[in-house]
């Protein structure tokens, strides 16, 4: 069994995030997502998620491709998670070419092109800026 792991916060889940994770589930059989939890994700410097872990977590686990999603905490646990998974290649989208080449001497390095036309910025922009989670709706305006 050919293992892949890719890593992410996959906020906003949108088609550019499925196409990467179709076609690294396309390089093996098994696809792991490590994904970054709230904590890390701040260090990221990364916007506030709109969505919280274990939202974006069951988002990616209702995906056809995925198989596993464990949580991402730091940027220095690859080297660990290819050991403890057995993980035989390691994808990321091709913003991050070169970024993770230190990971060859273990496992294969994949870099695959971004769907270039959408983004979690672009979404952000597109919707004006009212990107603040309404999470007691009821404290909103009724709508006129
Ligand atoms: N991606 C893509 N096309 C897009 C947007 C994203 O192919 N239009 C890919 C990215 O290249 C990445 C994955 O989808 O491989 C997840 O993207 P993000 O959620 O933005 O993750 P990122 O901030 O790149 O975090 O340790 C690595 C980090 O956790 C990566």
């Amino acid at each position: 069994m050919k293992r892949v792991i890719t890593y992410g916060t996959f906020d906003l889940l949108h088609y550019g995030h499925i196409n990467l994770l179709k076609r690294a589930k396309e390089l093996g059989d098994y696809l792991i997502v490590c994904l970054s939890d709230d904590e890390f994700n701040r260090t990221k410097k990364k916007a506030q998620c709109y969505f919280g872990y274990e939202e974006r977590k069951s988002h990616l686990e209702a995906i056809r491709y995925v198989d596993l999603v464990i949580p991402e905490k730091s940027w220095n646990q690859k080297i660990h998670d290819i050991h403890l998974y057995h993980v035989d290649v390691f994808v990321m989208g091709d913003d991050w070419e070169g970024k993770f080449d230190f990971l060859k001497q273990y496992c294969e390095v994949v870099y695959l092109p971004r769907t270039v036309e959408i983004s979690t910025t672009q979404i952000k922009s597109d919707l004006g800026g009212g990107y603040g989670r309404v999470l007691n709706p009821s404290d909103t305006e009724d709508e006129v």
